[in-house]
């Protein structure tokens, strides 16, 4: 079990990202038993949602000419530029239904601001709005956070880092994630985490 003083991050299990959704995440539903076994032996659980509105600068619809998985510039830096997906209030920005989560007490929705995207849930892509998440965990004493979801080279990949960056311990349960994996993205998230000391696991580790 989990001490106390570890959290564990469920990041965007949503129906976008699964199968029949708008951004697919090849097998992304078969996580969500993993995740639902992992919940209940964590005190502290969090919960995220890609949370957009509508016309968001990260959909590629918003960029006349472009394509979805285009990279564009933005004032921030790169961005690739995706299908219109979870979108606020939609049934695809909705929480995979078979998602067990009722203990998590913190949900945090990101990508909010029409013209910055935020994978992470530590701090949106101009990388200095903050979300307040790292101060929550520190206030209700976490040290260490467990990051499972969608996608892995993505969403899960730039909570990790940020985690780690924050002065959390960082463990990514693998089994309990699915990646888009395009251009190299996933070999390139995994180097990026090893590199900050974030510990590749698996869900048999804790359960
Ligand atoms: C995500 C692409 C765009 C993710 C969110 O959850 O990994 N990926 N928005
Ligand atoms: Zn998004």
């Amino acid at each position: 079990m989990p001490s106390p003083a570890t959290a564990l991050i469920v990041v965007d299990v949503q129906n976008d990202f699964c199968p029949g959704g708008a951004l697919a995440v090849g097998g992304g539903h078969a996580i969500v038993p993993v995740i639902n076994a992992l919940v209940p032996r964590y005190e502290q659980v969090v919960v995220t949602q890609d949370w957009h509105p509508e016309g968001h600068a990260s959909f590629a619809s918003a960029h006349p000419g472009r394509e979805p998985f285009d990279t564009t510039d933005m004032p921030y830096g790169p961005q690739v530029l995706w299908p219109d997906h979870c979108v606020q209030g939609t049934p695809g920005a909705e929480l995979h239904p078979d998602l067990r989560v009722t203990s998590a007490q913190m949900i945090i929705r990101k990508g909010w601001h029409q013209g910055v995207d935020s994978y992470s849930a530590f701090r949106e892509a101009d990388r200095e709005t903050l979300t307040g998440l790292a101060g929550y965990l520190r206030e209700r004493g976490v040290e260490e956070v467990h990051v499972v979801g969608l996608a892995t080279d993505y969403c899960v990949a730039w909570t990790a880092l940020d985690a780690a960056g924050a002065g959390f311990r960082v463990s990514v349960i693998e089994d309990a994630c699915r990646a888009i994996d395009i251009s190299g993205s996933l070999e390139r998230a995994w180097a990026d985490m090893t590199a900050a000391g974030i510990k590749r696991t698996t869900s048999g580790t804790v359960l």
